[in-house]
C-alpha cells in the first residue's frame, strides 16, 4: 500500500517515451497503453499484450521484426489481468511487481528481492530475449533473469536442464490452450539421471525421450544434431546437464517450442513468405511413442510390423502382439543362467534403451572392462559404451529401443549361449553374397615389418584403452599365425597423405577444412599427451597416420610405436628408433631421445605440411635445396610467409589464420626441444583469435643434407625402421569373417579382441 502512492507520483512526471529504452528502473512506469521496452538492437519487445485476441492482458516479450506477434516468454501467465489497468515497475530492492492499479492488488512479482539497501537495480531487456535485473553489487550476474524462468520457448543461448549445484531446474511447459498461456499439460525436462537425456510428460506420463547425446546428437537419431539453421548443444558435467543451441548466423531468427498439443518444434522466420517455417519436428515417427514395443521390443519405421523381437526373444503376448499391441514386449526364448558362460550380441544403430535401471560408471573404461562390469552382476542385461558417459549397464527390461538405418549407438545385449550358437548357424550363407556387411578399414601388418608380437599387443591395449573423436576406434584385431591384421572404423576419406598431397583431390581440402584437421590433430595429440589416462608418446605421427572420417574430421592412427608412460614421466632414451624420415626430430633420430616434444615437432611438419600442401621430405624447390621446413623459414625470414600457401587453396582464406598456424608450425620445428610448446599451448594458440605468438627459431632438420643416413653405421647400435610398411587396406567385409579365434558370429568383436589378450598374456608370461 506504501508503494502504490509513489508510483503515482512518479507517473506525473513521466510521458509516454518517444524513443524506444531497453531499461526500466525504479520510480518509472510500464503502462498497458502501447509502451513497450525494446532491447539495444531493437531485436525484442517487452510490453503487455493479449495472445491471439484473447480477452487477457500479459506482460510478454516478442521478437520486434517478426510480424506475426509471437510470445516468448510471459511474466503472469498464471494471473492475466482482464483489462488495461496493469503496471509494470521495479520497486527499489530489485522486485519486479506488476499490478492491477484499479484494485491496488499485486498480480505478479518476481520475488527477486536484494536486501542490500544501494543496490540501484535496474531493468534490462538484453538483445538475445533475456529480461534481467542488474545491480550494481552482483558484478556480471544477474538479481534475477526470464532465462531461468523459462516457458514454452526457448531461444538461442537459453538452457534446459540442471545446475547440479544449487540444484535450480530449466524446463519447458505447454501454453494451455493457443490464447492462453497458463501451464498447459506438457513438460519437456534434462532427466539428469544415467545417461542425461530429455524427456516431454504430459502430466506424469512419459511421452517420448530424446535418447541420450552422443557429442553430437540425441539417441544417434540422424535427424537431432547440426543443421543449416543452429548448432545444438549438450552440456553434462559435475556442475550442469543443459541443452542449448546456438544460431548459425546472426540474420536467423529461430526458436523451439513445445506446443499445446505436445509437439516439439524448431521454427524459424521466413521473412519472405511472412510466417514461422517448422524445421525440425522430434516425435516425428511412431517410433518415437515411449515404449511402443515394451521390454526387449525393438522399434524401426522402415519395418513392417514397426515393432520386432530381437533374435534370441519372442513376443511375450503372440496374440496381442499379433494385433499390433506391442505393450507386453518380448520375452527371452531361452532364460539367461548366471553360471554358464554368457555372451553378448552386439546390436549396432541403437537408440539406447531407457536408463530406468541402469549403472552407469563414468570413469574411463574400455568396452572390454564395460563388458566385465556387466558380467560380474547377473542382472545386468546389457551394456553400451558411450563417449560422453563412459560404461552404462541394464539392470531390468530394456525399454524404449529402436534400431535405424544410420546413426544410433553399439548396444549389446546379454545371450543365452545356445541362442548365440543358433544366431551364428543361420547367419551362414551359401551363396558367398554377405548377409551384413560392415565397412571396416583393415590394416595388415606384413611379417617382416618390424613391428613384433610386443608392438601388436601394446597397441592392442592401448587402443582399446582410449576414446576420443580424433582418435580411430579398434574395432578387432586377428593374428593368424604370422599374420596380423587390426580392424579399424571405416574412414571412407581414406589417408590425410592420400588426400592432401594429391593435386586432384586437394582441390576439396579448402582452409577451412585444413585447419579443422589441423585442430583435431591437436586435440587428439594433446589427448595422448595429458588428458587420457595413460600419458602416450605416438612416436610416428605422419600424415598417413592421420585418417578422415566422413566429414573429414581427422582420426590419429597407428599406437604400434607408441610408448607409454606412468605418472610424470615424460621423456625417454631407446635403442631401437623408429619413425619416419621428415617427421622425426633431430633429437630422436640422431640420439634416441623421444619426448611429447618429439611428437610437438612431428605435428609441426604435419602443420606446415597441410599449409603447403606438399610433403616436407622429398620437397622440392628451385631456388634452394631446403626441405620444406627450411623453406618455409625462409620465407618468413623474408616477410614473405604467405609464399608458403598452397596453391590449390581459393585465395579468399583467412590470412589471419593461416599466419597464425604457418607461425605455429615453425614454433613446433624449433630445433631445441625446450624451445618447442606443448599441445596445450599449441591449441591455446589455435582457439585464440589474435594470439601474441612468439618468434620461431630456426628449425630442426631444414636441409635433407642433415638427415642422418639410415645405411650408414653412423648413429652405432641404433636402427631406424620405418613403419612404411604398413599398409591399409579398405575393404567391404564382414567383420565376423577376419576375425578367427571366435566362438560365434554375432558375438561383438572385442569380446574376441579379449580372448586374443588373455591368449597372448599366457604366451608372453
Ligand atoms: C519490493 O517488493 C517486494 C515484494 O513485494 C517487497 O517485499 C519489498 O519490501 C519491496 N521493496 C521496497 C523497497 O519496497
Ligand atoms: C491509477 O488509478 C488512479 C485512480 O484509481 C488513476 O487516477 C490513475 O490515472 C491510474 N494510473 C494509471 C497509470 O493508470
Ligand atoms: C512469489 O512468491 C509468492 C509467495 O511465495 C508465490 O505465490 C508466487 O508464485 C511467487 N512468484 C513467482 C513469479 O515465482
Ligand atoms: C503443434 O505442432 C504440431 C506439429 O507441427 C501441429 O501439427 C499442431 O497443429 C500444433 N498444435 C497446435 C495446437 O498448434
Ligand atoms: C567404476 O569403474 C572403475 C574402474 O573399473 C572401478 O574402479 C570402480 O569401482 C567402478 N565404480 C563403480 C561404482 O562401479
Ligand atoms: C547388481 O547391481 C545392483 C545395482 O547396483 C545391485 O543392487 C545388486 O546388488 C548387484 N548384484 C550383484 C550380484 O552384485
Ligand atoms: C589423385 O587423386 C585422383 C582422384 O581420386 C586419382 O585418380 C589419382 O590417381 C591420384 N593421384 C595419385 C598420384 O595418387
Ligand atoms: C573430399 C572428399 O573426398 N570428401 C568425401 C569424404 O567422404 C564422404 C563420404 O564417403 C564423401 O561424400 C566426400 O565426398
Amino acid at each position: 500500500m506504501m508503494v502504490f502512492p509513489l508510483i503515482f507520483f512518479f507517473l506525473i512526471c513521466l510521458s509516454r517515451p518517444s524513443t524506444a529504452i531497453d531499461t526500466l528502473s525504479p520510480g518509472q512506469t510500464l503502462l498497458d497503453n502501447g509502451q513497450t521496452i525494446v532491447s539495444a538492437s531493437q531485436t525484442f519487445e517487452l510490453g503487455f499484450f493479449s495472445p491471439w485476441n484473447s480477452e487477457n492482458r500479459y506482460v510478454g516479450i516478442w521478437f520486434k521484426n517478426v510480424q506475426q506477434q509471437t510470445p516468448l516468454w510471459v511474466a503472469n501467465k498464471n494471473s492475466p489481468l482482464g483489462d488495461s489497468s496493469g503496471v509494470l515497475v521495479i520497486n527499489s530492492s530489485g522486485n519486479i511487481i506488476i499490478s492491477n492499479n484499479a484494485t491496488n492488488t499485486i498480480i505478479w512479482s518476481s520475488n527477486s528481492s536484494y536486501s542490500a539497501a544501494t543496490s540501484n537495480p535496474v531493468l534490462q531487456l538484453l538483445d538475445n530475449g533475456n529480461l534481467v535485473v542488474k545491480t550494481n553489487v552482483l558484478g556480471d550476474s544477474y538479481l534475477w533473469q526470464s532465462f531461468d524462468h523459462p516457458c514454452d520457448t526457448l531461444l538461442p543461448g537459453m538452457k534446459l536442464g540442471w545446475n547440479l549445484r544449487s540444484n535450480q531446474e530449466w524446463y519447458l511447459t505447454s501454453w494451455r490452450t493457443l490464447q492462453d498461456p497458463s501451464s498447459g499439460d506438457y513438460t519437456y525436462r534434462v532427466d539428469p539421471r544415467g545417461l542425461p537425456q530429455l524427456v516431454l510428460r504430459q502430466g506424469a506420463q512419459v511421452q517420448y525421450r530424446s535418447g541420450p547425446w552422443d557429442g553430437l546428437r540425441f539417441g544417434g537419431g540422424p535427424e537431432l544434431g547440426k543443421n543449416a539453421v543452429y548448432d545444438p548443444m549438450f552440456v553434462s558435467d559435475s556442475n550442469n546437464v543443459y541443452y542449448s543451441f546456438v544460431n548459425n548466423d546472426n540474420s536467423i531468427v529461430s526458436r523451439f517450442v513445445v506446443n499445446q498439443s505436445g509437439a516439439l518444434n524448431h521454427l524459424t522466420w521466413n521473412e519472405r513468405q511472412n510466417e514461422w517455417i517448422v524445421i525440425i519436428t522430434l516425435r516425428a515417427d511412431l517410433c518415437d511413442r515411449y515404449a511402443l514395443c515394451g521390454p526387449y521390443g525393438f522399434c524401426n519405421v522402415d519395418r513392417q510390423p514397426v515393432c520386432q523381437c530381437p533374435d534370441g526373444f519372442t513376443p511375450r503376448l503372440p496374440e496381442d502382439w499379433a494385433r499390433l499391441d506391442w505393450s507386453g514386449g518380448c520375452v527371452r526364448k531361452t532364460p539367461l543362467n548366471c553360471n554358464v558362460a554368457p555372451g553378448f550380441r552386439r546390436f549396432p544403430r541403437s537408440k539406447l534403451p531407457d536408463t530406468a535401471y541402469f549403472l552407469v560408471n563414468r570413469t574411463e573404461m574400455s568396452l572390454v572392462e564395460c563388458r566385465e562390469a556387466c558380467l560380474r552382476n547377473c542382472s545386468c542385461v546389457a551394456y553400451a559404451r558411450t563417449e560422453n558417459s563412459g560404461c552404462v549397464a541394464w539392470l531390468g527390461g530394456l525399454l524404449d529401443v529402436r534400431d535405424y538405418s544410420e546413426g544410433g549407438q553399439d548396444l549389446y545385449i546379454r545371450m543365452a549361449a545356445s541362442d548365440l550358437a543358433l544366431a551364428a548357424q543361420g547367419q551362414e550363407n551359401p551363396s558367398g553374397e554377405l548377409p551384413t556387411g560392415q565397412e571396416v578399414a583393415v590394416k595388415k601388418l606384413s611379417k617382416d615389418s618390424g613391428q613384433g608380437l610386443r608392438e601388436f599387443k601394446t597397441e592392442v591395449i592401448l587402443y582399446l584403452k582410449l576414446q576420443h573423436r580424433n582418435l580411430v576406434r579398434l574395432l578387432g584385431c586377428c593374428i593368424n599365425g604370422e599374420e596380423r591384421m587390426l580392424v579399424y572404423e571405416y574412414m571412407p576419406n581414406r589417408s590425410l597423405e592420400l588426400m592432401i598431397f594429391n593435386q586432384t583431390r586437394g582441390t576439396s581440402l579448402d582452409w577451412g577444412k585444413r585447419f579443422n584437421i589441423i585442430v583435431g590433430i591437436a586435440r587428439g595429440l594433446l589427448y595422448l599427451h595429458r588428458d587420457s589416462r595413460l600419458r602416450i608418446i605416438h612416436r610416428d605421427l605422419k600424415a598417413s597416420n592421420i585418417l578422415l572420417d566422413s566429414e573429414m574430421n581427422p582420426k590419429i592412427s597407428d599406437f604400434g610405436l607408441a610408448k607409454t608412460f606412468g605418472g610424470d614421466q615424460s621423456a625417454d632414451n631407446t635403442n631401437r628408433i623408429v619413425g619416419t624420415y621428415g617427421y622425426m626430430s633431430p633429437e630422436y633420430a640422431i640420439d634416441g631421445l623421444f619426448s611429447v616434444k618429439s611428437d610437438v615437432f612431428s605435428f609441426g611438419v604435419l602443420v606446415l605440411e597441410i599449409v603447403r600442401g606438399q610433403k616436407n621430405r622429398g620437397f622440392y624447390h628451385p631456388d634452394h635445396d631446403l626441405n620444406l621446413l627450411g623453406h618455409a623459414w625462409r620465407v618468413w625470414n623474408e616477410g614473405k610467409p604467405l609464399e608458403l600457401v598452397d596453391a590449390l587453396m581459393e585465395s579468399l582464406a583467412p590470412t589471419a589464420e593461416i599466419l597464425k598456424c604457418i607461425q605455429t608450425g615453425l614454433l613446433c620445428v624449433q630445433q631445441r626441444p625446450e624451445d618447442r610448446p606443448t599441445m596445450s599451448f599449441v591449441l591455446l594458440l589455435l582457439d585464440s583469435e589474435n594470439p601474441m605468438l612468439p618468434q620461431p627459431k630456426q628449425p630442426g632438420f631444414y636441409t635433407e643434407r642433415f638427415l642422418p643416413d639410415p645405411d650408414s653405421s653412423s648413429t652405432g647400435k641404433k636402427r631406424f625402421s620405418s613403419s612404411n610398411d604398413l599398409t591399409i587396406l579398405v575393404a567391404q567385409i564382414l567383420v565376423a569373417q577376419i576375425l578367427m579365434q571366435r566362438e560365434a558370429v554375432d558375438e561383438e568383436i572385442p569380446g574376441a579382441v579379449l580372448h586374443f589378450l588373455v591368449d597372448l598374456e599366457r604366451k608372453t608370461k
